[in-house]
């Protein structure tokens, strides 16, 4: 027996209004990555010595093309599509409308924003890579604009816990819906991380880049982007968890397992995401060998509710396959839907993440940190995380989300597989090139061309990191041709749609100690409490000293 996840499975659809301006903000975010794997190739052939950006129309030099590739895909892209996706979802899991006017306003924000960043990013006044570490300096506009953009993501917090609280008022004493829950754990979590970012982009950064004060704090402003810049690979995952949890069961033919230990992960999420952000700063002067420790020593918490989201997200996919005709110790998982390109792009992205989880561990171990920071590698495990695992799961969920927001089927649903498998075993062959030539000492964030020291035995690993990407680059130019397509020419369809919902084998209790985990309230204290724990020693004893770094330009 199982059951529904969200208690009214039908019967509530959103109003258009309100689809238009999730559409929006979905075109925006795709958008982004249309503009970010562009420049993503740049980068990837740049490592097989091979320069294409200087064919990029304004492109000035390698920096401004890494710039705006981190810029475009690790914060628009991810901003948008989780502020458009997790806004329906909420809306969906309460079975109430948010408010449109609102919605749009979190869209005009992120245009803003983008246009701001990206002016300064145009015009070659922000090579300051997508870290903005000061003393580097960028133009005040885009500061301003990567302010706007974390805006509109605190516009989107409150459009959810005002809805959740209304929803409360009307079921007191009802269990949140799943759905609700997780979605708002998410946006939780990120509004008190984001809290560093705004700080040191309102308070330092711009102020200082418009002349009203004279000197930044590298290590302060470092501090500050790490406390956000870890849970920020978090902000972009846990859309792509929600999906995993609740939708990839359903596309699967499978059950979730179980709705507490799902609001658990979500939990352990909002506690142990913030306080791990000296991971960044292992070989950073200026902070204690204790306290980098105890944030290695949390990570490897924060480890665990991705362990927990593996096996419960295998268990869904080896009852679907299984429910299909599978047997045996394998052979169920491919006797899954591999027709379905909204399962293919999903599971293939599990796949890569199995890699980048793993790769992950080795990063957060304090040792073993030493040989691989500021190498090739680096880059290897991000794109086995946010630029395959999160990025495939969001076009798999644009398969399924497109259709429902435009009421028109997917076109080209082969090639949309085909795009999956392509883009899959790109990132694959270039995150090997990348952490191959990481072990060997290749650096990250370096110019190739240019790279005087470069050793022989690099050449391989750049190759491959150049095969790679541009094998995702087919892919992801192949999913934008579906994209397009599907918006403009599929086929009307006035068939009533609904998001793929699944069930689970162990539904809400309503009486316990697992009610209990519906108090956001609780783990709002708690999580503040780990962060004082973590950050306070350093920030008593750095502020002091703190602000004395001139600018610095090179543009
Ligand atoms: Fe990371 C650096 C540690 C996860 C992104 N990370 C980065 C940077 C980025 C990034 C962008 O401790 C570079 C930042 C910069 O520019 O300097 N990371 C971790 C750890 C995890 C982790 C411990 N990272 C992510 C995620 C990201 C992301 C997620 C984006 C979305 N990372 C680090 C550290 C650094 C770092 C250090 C600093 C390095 C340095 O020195 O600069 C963990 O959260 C990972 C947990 C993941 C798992 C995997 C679970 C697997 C699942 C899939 C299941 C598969 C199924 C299918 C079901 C435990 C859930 C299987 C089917 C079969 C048949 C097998
Ligand atoms: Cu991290």
């Amino acid at each position: 027996m199982s059951t529904p996840v969200v208690a009214s499975p039908t019967g509530f659809d959103l109003p258009t209004a309100q689809k238009r301006a999730i559409l929006s903000m979905v075109c925006l975010g795709f958008g982004a990555l249309f503009i970010g794997i562009i420049n993503g190739l740049g980068q990837a052939l740049n490592y097989a010595s091979v320069d294409i950006l200087q064919y990029f129309p304004g492109m000035r030099d390698y920096y401004q093309g890494l710039t705006v590739h981190g810029v475009v895909n690790a914060i628009v892209f991810t901003f948008a599509f989780a502020n458009g996706f997790l806004a329906l979802t909420t809306s969906r899991a309460l079975a109430r409308p948010l408010n449109a006017t609102w919605l749009w306003v979190v869209f005009g924000l992120m245009v803003a924003g983008t246009l701001l960043a990206g002016y300064a990013m145009a015009t070659g006044q922000a090579s300051v890579l997508y870290t903005f570490y000061p003393p580097l300096m960028a133009h005040w506009s885009f500061y301003l604009g990567l302010a706007l953009l974390v805006v509109s993501t605190w516009v989107t917090t409150a459009l959810i816990f005002i809805a959740l609280r209304s929803w409360r008022k009307e079921n007191q004493g009802e269990r949140i819906p799943l759905l609700a829950f997780i979605s708002a754990a998410t946006y939780l979590m990120w509004t008190v991380a984001s809290v560093g970012i705004a700080i040191s982009v309102v308070g330092l950064l711009l102020p200082w880049s418009l002349g009203l004060i004279e000197s930044s704090d590298p290590l302060l402003s470092r501090t500050l982007f790490w406390y956000s810049g870890h849970p920020i690979v978090y902000f972009w995952l846990l859309p792509a968890y929600v999906s995993w949890y609740v939708m990839v069961p359903r596309h699967a033919g499978g059950t979730l397992f179980s709705d507490s230990l799902t609001r658990v992960v979500f939990v352990m999420f909002i506690l142990l995401s913030i306080p791990t952000g000296f991971h960044h700063q292992y070989t950073d002067p200026g902070i204690g060998t204790g306290m980098k420790a105890l944030h290695g020593a949390l990570t490897f918490g924060v480890f665990f509710p991705s362990m927990v989201t593996a096996f419960t997200v295998l268990y869904a996919l080896e009852i679907g396959g299984r429910r299909r005709g599978g047997t045996g110790l394998a052979n169920w998982f491919l006797k899954l839907d591999w027709k379905n390109p909204a399962l293919v792009a999903q599971v293939l992205a599990m796949l890569t993440f199995t890699l980048g989880g793993i790769t992950g561990l080795i990063n957060a171990s304090y040792n073993l940190n030493q040989a691989i920071h500021n190498t090739a590698w680096v880059p290897g495990h991000f794109h086995m995380t946010v630029g395959s695992a999160v990025t495939m799961s969001f076009m798999g969920i644009a398969y399924w989300l497109i259709p429902y927001l435009t009421g028109r089927q997917l076109v080209g649903r082969g090639m949309a597989v085909l795009q999956s498998w392509i883009y899959f075993a790109g990132v694959l062959v270039m995150a090997r090139g990348l952490i191959s030539g990481g072990i060997d000492g290749m650096p990250r964030r370096t110019n190739m061309l240019e790279a005087a020291y470069s050793k022989p035995s690099w050449e391989l690993a750049g190759m491959l990191t150049g095969l790679g990407g541009t094998l995702m680059f087919v892919g992801g130019m192949l999913f934008f041709a579906v994209f397009a397509a599907t918006l403009f020419f599929g086929k009307k369809t006035d068939e009533p749609m609904d998001l793929p919902l699944t069930t689970t084998h162990h539904p809400p209790k309503t009486r316990g100690w697992e009610v209990k985990l519906d108090r956001f309230r609780y783990w709002l204290v708690a999580m503040l409490i780990l962060i004082a724990v973590a950050y306070g020693p350093f920030l008593v004893q750095y502020l002091p000293a703190a602000f004395e770094s001139p600018p610095y330009q090179f543009y």
